[in-house]
């Protein structure tokens, strides 16, 4: 028995793996911070075309709409696992006066992905296509500015935290010294914790954790904010070695350098050792928090929002610009699609699943006194009758009592 399950599990395994893991990232950050080198360099291949980078408003008057992309890239590991990775990148974002819409957008855009699986779940019949869009971590680019957090990136993280993984990242840390770079990561980790910003910390069950993820855990808290290095370039060392790097007057440095930056351990940790970590996470806290507080109907916004971001909450967001892609899937199979998404929109979505979930409510509710109607009814008429055959017999009886004291008579 033990072995055909063994077989089975075994089997389910390799089915998995063949067809690949789902895994969606989401990389957030201001036009020009890099997200679009950082993309390329994690996937070690041209997803994003970084030609086009969208410019930020040079006057008041001109605003810069956020706009949600998404690429799919499959990447596989030296064991043959396949991973389907889904992009989600940013333009735009922090290019408006107000940003608090921007934030809107994408905490709508996940708490739209929660809403699918809740609909699914619900369904008696579910369907077999059905994609689980849920964003799984989504990495927020800190310019190296050489200080802590700006106030956007407080009110980011204080937003989006509560619903996403969300791994805050210095982003060109060859800009800044060593020592500059030090004290930045110590300065936003103060800030994180000063602003009790519940970002992704890597976190375990005590009992639960064996003595090297242990140490691989507490050793990654230990670096984070995460420093990275991106380039699009990839060079030829001399000797046929190739690296992916960036060049200067003084030489070439390797993105992979772990002296220069923390862009392997990320890049592991994304990819190998915390995928699943960051899967689950998503599905087992943060979604079922977000499924705890819809059906209990309580607000699935946190409580963690700022006032200054509450206050905008009724406006009406402007929709996601669908217009001409900034970029351009280069030399891969992707899949890019505008991910068109308004918080207005979204709005009236919530709002009409609320309203059949209340409708639906109803019904059952009426259901339920019809039938409970109906079988006080039931109960009556039978008592009723039985009232009617008591009256038939004693009426039968008296009659009958009646005609023998007429015969003693
Ligand atoms: N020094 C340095 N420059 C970078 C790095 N990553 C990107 N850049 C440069 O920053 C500019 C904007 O990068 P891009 O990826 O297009 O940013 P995006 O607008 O956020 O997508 C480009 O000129 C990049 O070459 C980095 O790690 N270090
Ligand atoms: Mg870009």
């Amino acid at each position: 028995m033990a072995s055909i399950i063994e077989a089975s599990a075994a089997l389910r395994k390799r089915k998995n793996l063949k067809r690949g893991i789902n895994f969606t990232l989401m990389v957030v950050g201001e036009s020009g911070s890099g997200r679009s080198t950082f993309v390329n360099t994690l996937c070690g291949q041209q997803v994003v075309d970084v030609s086009t980078t969208v410019m930020l408003p040079t006057d008041a008057s001109t605003q810069i709409e956020l706009q949600l992309r998404e690429e799919t890239v499959e990447l596989e590991d030296d064991e043959g696992v396949k991973i389907q990775l889904n992009i989600i990148d940013t333009p735009g974002f922090g290019g408006s006066l107000d940003n608090s819409q921007n934030f809107n957008v994408i905490s709508d855009y996940i708490k739209h992905q929660y809403d699918e699986i809740l609909l699914e779940e619900s369904r008696v019949r579910r369907n077999p296509r059905f994609k689980d869009g849920r964003v799984h971590c989504c990495l927020y680019l800190v310019n190296p500015t050489g200080h802590g957090l700006k106030e956007m990136d407080v009110e980011f993280m204080r937003t989006l935290a509560p619903l996403v993984n969300v791994i805050p990242i210095i982003s060109k840390a060859d800009s800044l010294t060593p020592a500059e770079l030090k004290l930045n990561k110590k300065l936003i980790m103060e800030d994180i914790d000063y602003y009790h910003l519940p970002i992704y910390n890597f976190p375990f069950e005590e009992t639960d954790i064996s003595d090297e993820d242990y140490e691989n855990n507490m050793h990654l808290r230990s670096l984070m904010p995460f420093s990275v290095v991106g380039s699009n370039e990839v060079y030829d060392l001399g000797d046929g070695t190739l690296i992916r790097g960036r060049q200067y007057p003084w030489g070439t440095l390797d993105v992979e350098d772990s002296t220069i930056s923390d862009f392997v351990h990320l890049r592991n940790t994304l990819l190998i050792s915390h995928l699943h970590d960051l899967k689950d996470y998503t599905h087992e806290i943060l979604y079922e928090r977000y499924r705890t507080e819809a059906l209990s109907g309580e607000p699935s916004a946190p409580s963690s929002r700022g006032a200054h971001l509450a206050a905008h909450e009724n406006g009406t967001a402007s929709p996601v610009a669908s217009g001409k892609s900034s970029f351009h899937a280069a030399d891969h199979e992707s899949a890019t699609s505008s991910l068109k998404q308004s918080a207005g929109g979204q709005d009236t979505y919530l709002a009409r699943e609320e309203q059949i979930r209340l409708e639906e409510e109803r019904l059952k509710a009426f259901e339920e006194r019809v039938q409970q109607e109906l079988l006080l009814k039931r109960q009556e008429l039978l008592q009723r009758e039985q009232e009617l055959r008591d009256i038939e017999e004693r009426i039968e009886r008296e009659a009958k009592q009646r005609a023998e004291s007429e015969s003693l008579q």
